[in-house]
């Protein structure tokens, strides 16, 4: 990997995770969640990367008709690269989560590289009241879910979005993962350079310590050499002192309402756009530059 001369802000606008009683600035609804794409592109995000909610009740949704309500939207009105989830939800399965990347074909799709345990307990307890029916079990049930992708399960959604030319952000939530992207790499399943997204911080995951970071990006370099680019995102309290630290050797960042409620101790976002205006601080505080969508285009080799 060499040393980005311009850093690319990737956004995950809402994910499945937070839930609608967590914060009121969480994107929901087609508008919501183009208004909140809209946004962050305009404050220097590269790369959204969308999932999609039911309007009724905030719940993660896969189905392809909800995305079809805000993708054109969000393509007419800004050249940004859209990156759909396949991960969509740990409680769905590995068919459903497909869906929106086979019917929308994007430029980029996420692909999780292992089963893991994915733990809501703090966000169980630091909520208590909830809005909707469906939040306290799907936190509470989390605590009994394994997320699952298993080899076969990563094997199909590579095979299945090749036809569309889609690429990879490669979610590795541990340092397992590198060594399973590697073997899909061996096997010419996925093809360089590799946007690996290093996941710091979920319970079931890596944890979120400098030391977490290097071990994380000197087994990437070992494994990939120039045949990778890196992006770091910390979950939670977490995001910006990782994303800062990543920045500052070299790496890529990701942030937005998926990833994090907060913009600074006990203070909620108010939207993603918060969030990206203040890793671009950062950013150019350390004196490099934010990547445009296209420069992040030719950075990936995405297919545009
Ligand atoms: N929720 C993030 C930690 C996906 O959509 O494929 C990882 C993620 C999963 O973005
Ligand atoms: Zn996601």
């Amino acid at each position: 990997m060499s040393q980005p001369r311009k850093v690319i802000i990737t956004c995950a606008i809402t994910g499945a995770i937070h839930t609608p009683s967590m914060s009121p600035y969480l994107p929901v609804t087609a508008a919501e969640i183009t208004e909140a794409a809209l946004g962050a592109a305009r404050a220097g995000a590269a790369i959204v990367h969308l999932h999609a909610r039911d309007p009724s009740n905030g719940r993660p949704s896969q189905d392809p008709a909800l995305f079809r309500e805000f993708l054109p939207r969000i393509r007419e009105a800004s050249d940004v690269v859209v990156n759909l989830t396949t991960g969509g939800s740990p409680t769905m399965s590995v068919e459903e989560r497909l869906q929106p990347a086979l019917q929308f074909a994007p430029e980029v799709a996420s692909l999780n590289m292992g089963s893991m345990n994915f733990g809501l307990y703090e966000m169980l307890h630091r909520f208590k009241e909830f809005k909707h029916d469906w939040e306290r079990p799907y936190l509470q049930n989390s605590d009994d879910l394994v997320f699952r992708n298993s080899f076969r399960d990563i094997e199909h959604i590579l095979r299945a979005c090749s036809a569309n030319e889609t690429r990879f952000e490669i979610e590795c939530y541990d340092i397992s993962h590198l060594y399973t992207a590697a073997h899909f790499l061996d096997r010419g399943l996925v093809k360089a350079p590799l946007l690996i997204q290093s996941v710091f911080g979920l319970r079931g995951g890596i944890g979120a310590h400098a030391e977490d970071l290097m071990h994380m990006r000197r087994t990437a370099e070992r494994l990939f050499g120039d045949a990778y680019v890196w992006s770091v995102l910390g979950a939670g309290r977490n995001q910006i002192p990782m994303a800062t630290m990543a920045a500052a050797i070299g790496g890529h960042v990701r942030v937005g309402l998926e990833d994090s409620l907060w913009d600074g101790p006990g203070r909620l976002a108010h939207s993603n756009a918060d969030q990206v205006s203040r890793i671009r601080t950062v950013i150019e505080a350390l004196s490099l530059e934010v990547a445009t969508p296209d420069e992040a285009r030719a950075m990936l080799g995405l297919k545009g």
